[in-house]
């Protein structure tokens, strides 16, 4: 049975929780700063904003990067014994909110939990001399929350709390990444549909994309996938379950090294990939490669493309078609010490789809990184 066809999302009709796109992803780390120095550093983020000591708070520290649309908020605790010092030694680095930008979080939190939703966070008003910003949360997959923000009163740096974080000296330049195309969630054994039924129910969203461990599997190991999409296609969330194999999967590896579930990769979009994957990996940023043989049978399989193999080959960035067009893609090593969170780098040249083509090349390169840990088996 084909399993993986794309259901068009555009009812606008029925849309009870309309996002505008992802306002912030923030993340739980060791070390903030240093966080920071590195998305600046290899990931080509700016500096944008700073809460801390010098704001007023006493038991934390964020830093903001920003590159285009996508904003990162690094936070580390200030003393022990605080709930962000219990999340980074449970799970280690990783990313606690997806925050979602709407026009009414107290409309947004009310409509989630009339439905079911799991409350984090009440709506809770922000001011500073610019303005004001509603925020409200709800727990979703594991300790990770979906947090909503109302801007439209706003005109501050990032958030009322935070100031402008100027670095004159260190500013490293872009590296082209823009928004942020999809973000995966990892959940456990035999839980996928329960995730697909929250987005479904709670937050209004569809599934577009669904892939049994028949589209995805290795020799040695498998997977289940469901992609969710808010009605308006800007927020896309494909989840992902564990499936039996010979061997164990990439998906209860990250289950096992994250102590739960969590987010798994961060897709961040680029106009001119072949230029970004350069830039990356020329600051540091290691990606996953296919065998050079990957390559040889890539125009067979997606015919013309705009590219020159050659760089594509070069750099290990991958194709896929379907019926709407092509993308590129890429997949970053883990940057963590945990196998846990990584991040994909893609370039859509029509196709909405999520690199299928590429699941069996890429999910053996992950199995021989896997090899290397020594967590396969
Ligand atoms: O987001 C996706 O569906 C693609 C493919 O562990 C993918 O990027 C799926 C699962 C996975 C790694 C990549
Ligand atoms: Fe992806």
């Amino acid at each position: 049975m084909e399993t993986s066809t794309l259901h068009k999302t555009s009812d606008q009709t029925t849309d009870f929780m309309p996002i505008n796109g992802t306002d912030y992803i923030e993340l739980y780390v060791g070390n903030s700063k240093q966080a920071a120095h590195f998305y600046k550093t290899a990931f080509g983020f700016q500096s944008l904003a700073y809460a801390g000591l010098e704001t007023g708070l006493k038991d934390r520290e964020s830093y903001v990067v920003v590159q285009d649309k996508i904003r990162l908020i690094l936070t580390s605790p200030l003393k022990s014994g605080t709930k962000i010092g219990e999340h980074i030694d449970t799970h280690g680095d990783g990313v606690k909110v997806v925050a979602l930008w709407v026009d009414d979080a107290t409309y947004a939190y009310n409509a989630a939990m009339e439905r079911g939703a799991k409350s984090y966070m009440e709506p809770k008003v922000e001011e500073d001399a610019t303005g004001k910003v509603v925020r409200s949360g709800i727990y979703t997959y594991g300790e990770t929350v979906h947090i909503f923000v109302e801007r439209k009163d706003y005109d501050g740096v990032f958030l009322p709390g935070f100031k402008k974080w100027e670095t004159p000296d260190y500013n490293p330049t872009s590296t082209g990444l823009k928004y942020v195309d999809h973000m995966v969630g990892n959940v456990d054994w035999n839980k996928m549909n329960h995730w697909v039924g929250f987005y479904e129910n709670v937050l209004g969203f569809k599934n577009i994309l669904s892939f049994d461990d028949k589209d995805i599997s290795t020799e040695y190991t498998a997977l289940m996938s469901k992609v969710m999409s808010n009605g308006n296609g800007r927020i896309k969330f494909p989840i992902n379950e564990p499936a039996e194999g010979k061997k164990k999967s990439q998906v209860e590896e990250y289950l096992d090294f994250y102590e739960g579930e969590g987010v798994q990769h961060i897709a961040v979009a680029t106009d001119d990939i072949i230029q970004t994957v350069r830039d990356l990996r020329s600051r540091g940023v290691e990606f996953l490669r296919v065998p050079d043989t990957y390559y040889e049978a890539v125009t067979d399989r997606v015919g013309k493309i705009d590219e020159d193999i050659a760089p594509l080959k070069e750099l290990g960035i991958l194709v896929d078609r379907d019926d709407e067009g092509y993308l590129l893609q890429i997949f970053t090593r883990p940057v963590e010490p945990r196998p846990t969170m990584f991040f994909e780098i893609i370039q859509r040249k029509g196709a909405q789809s999520f690199g299928k083509g590429n699941f069996k090349a890429l999910f053996e390169a992950i199995e021989r990184e896997q090899e290397l840990r020594g967590t396969l088996h």
